[in-house]
């Protein structure tokens, strides 16, 4: 299994136990970043642990940026110890929110969505600056965990349960729900925003404390985020342990995942980490949201509308630099437009604009790692060796500007064999970068089967005019993924609707839709009103 960004986020690889010299000097590019967000630029280590406190005294992590390689920061990750009184202070901070009205919880949430809205353009850049995606996708990221907090302020009002008919006299049924207590989450390098968004407000709307393990290689964001969100739990007398932070890698993960006070872990990341995961909280009867593995493709039929298919296609193999578990990393294309299909993405892809992503202009930033470059490197590597055509990029840039960066140039691939079963390694792996691997069908049966036919179940695209083709797709024999969609791409889902995948993408759903139903714990609760006391079913004990 290669080493993608899902199991970057649960390992640390960043780990460095080397201590930080004693004064940092930053390039004002950065710094003005860090103090706009009050993140200390001079203090030789920053704290990565809150539990109403920072604090911080396990292993040292650090934060650099994959555009220039400079060191942002040394940030100082959680002890064991640190783990559970963290888990112990967020149990506490529970207890106060547990019997906060609902919609007085939704008003908090409403306040966190201000004050990150009032901080949407730096904490963009923040992004940008050290997870290296491009600024307006780093800001379009922010703007997704405001969104959330605005369907977490309706949804505390809307929280319902519901009441049955119950088959006895005097008798009601209620299905109520209740907080859990203490949420987990654990997210990934490449959303090091939003994600923790999507489960935080949902959790806190629920009434529940959450306890975020963001990325090792992504600390700052995690302390930007929830700077912010203990400014406002400070300002209205809550515990800043209900939104909690454990900066650190496998082992302050392993602490919250085997701590039997999370009943419920969200987890997103790899899916050999995920199966670890998934695993450690079922063996102690806890609950998971797994959202894993993405290998998603996008289907263009001979009818489709080219100028809306193209550039959709081209930001979804290319957006992010290939580094969103929606990512386009499969096309299958009708024969009868293949050639011009394949000619004018090549052209798109030759226009692309690489560089510094805090540079409004530019459209591909650096991948996150060198790891994720010698993964590239290795997948184009098995695609020549396997006999595919390469028909744009296929290496690095090393030009001057770029050499301290990790770029490397979006590639489109036809690999010898269109099967999917038979060519497996290709087309089954997720390769956490933009390689498109191209097949072309004939039937869109085919397509669908090809589209089917891999391990993950995520994201898919359907690109048609034909109505009876978007039956097939929606329908029974259609796409197994969790997220289908047509004439849109695979990436760039709103948050009204559940996200997550199906298969080995774990089946887990977070954001809108249902997902809010898995942060509480649900009770029926059969209530008797009248005098007598009789048994369900007819059943007659009386002897
Ligand atoms: C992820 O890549 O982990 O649909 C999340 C999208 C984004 C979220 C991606 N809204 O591409």
């Amino acid at each position: 299994m290669m080493l993608s960004r899902r199991a970057l986020s649960f390992q640390g690889p960043t780990f460095s136990l080397r201590r930080a010299a004693a004064v940092r000097a930053l390039s004002s590019r950065a710094s003005a970043i860090l103090s706009e967000l009050d993140i200390p630029t001079t203090a030789t280590e920053v704290p990565g642990v809150y539990d109403g406190a920072w604090k911080g005294s396990g292993e040292i992590l650090e934060s650099k940026c994959p555009t220039t390689g400079e060191v942002l920061a040394h940030v100082q990750s959680a002890t064991p110890q640190e783990v559970q009184q963290t888990l112990e202070k967020s149990r506490e901070a529970h207890k106060t929110i547990r019997t906060m009205p609902a919609p007085k919880r939704g008003e908090v949430l409403r306040q966190v969505r201000e004050a990150l809205a009032a901080k949407r353009d730096v904490l963009g850049a923040l992004v940008s600056l050290e997870m290296g995606k491009i600024k307006t996708e780093g800001v379009g990221e922010v703007q997704e965990f405001v969104d959330i907090c605005d369907y977490g302020v309706g949804l505390s009002r809307m929280m319902n349960g519901r009441v049955v008919a119950s088959e006895r006299p005097g008798h009601t049924i209620y299905e109520l729900p209740n907080p859990l207590g203490v949420v987990g989450v654990l997210t990934a390098f490449n959303f090091p925003v939003a994600v923790y968004g999507w489960n935080f407000s949902l959790s806190f709307a629920a009434g529940n404390a959450t306890v975020w393990k963001p990325s090792p290689s992504t600390p700052l964001c995690g302390i930007a985020v929830t700077r912010i969100i203990a400014g406002v739990l400070e300002r209205n007398g809550i515990p800043g342990a209900a939104s909690s932070l454990l900066a650190g890698g496998k082992d302050v993960g392993l602490g919250i995942v085997n701590s039997e006070d999370v009943p419920l872990v969200s987890f997103t990341g790899s899916e050999a980490v995920g199966r670890e995961v998934g695993k450690a909280v079922q063996g102690r009867f806890g609950k998971t949201i797994l959202e894993l593995g993405g290998n998603n493709a996008s289907i263009v039929m001979s009818d489709a509308d080219l100028s809306m298919a193209l550039p959709a296609i081209y930001f979804g193999a290319v957006g992010t630099a290939g580094q969103r578990c929606t990512t386009t990393r499969r096309l299958y294309v009708h024969r009868d437009i293949a050639p011009r299909v394949l000619e004018e993405l090549t052209r798109l892809y030759g226009t692309v604009r690489v560089g510094d992503p805090l540079d409004g202009r530019t459209l591909l930033g650096p991948l996150h790692t060198a790891q994720a470059v010698s993964t590239y490197g290795a997948a184009v590597d098995r695609l020549r060796s396997s006999g595919a055509e390469i028909l744009t990029g296929g290496e690095r840039y090393n030009d001057g500007a770029l050499s301290g960066g990790h770029f490397v140039k979006p590639t489109i691939a036809v690999p010898k064999n269109p099967q999917p079963s038979s060519a497996s390694e290709i087309w089954r792996t997720e390769t956490f970068a933009p390689i498109l691997n191209v097949a072309v069908f004939d039937e869109l049966e085919q397509a669908i089967e090809w589209n089917n036919s891999v391990p993950q179940g995520l994201s898919s695209s359907l690109w048609t005019r034909d109505i009876r083709n978007v039956g097939r797709w929606l329908g029974p024999e259609g796409s197994d993924t969790g997220i289908v969609n047509v004439n849109v791409g695979t990436s760039g889902a709103e948050i009204g609707a559940a996200f997550g995948g199906n298969k080995s993408t774990g089946w887990g759903r977070e954001s809108g839709g249902d997902a809010w139903k898995q942060y509480v714990r649900w009770s029926a609760c059969t209530v008797n009103f009248s005098d007598a006391a009789p048994l369900a079913q007819g059943v007659d004990f009386s002897g």
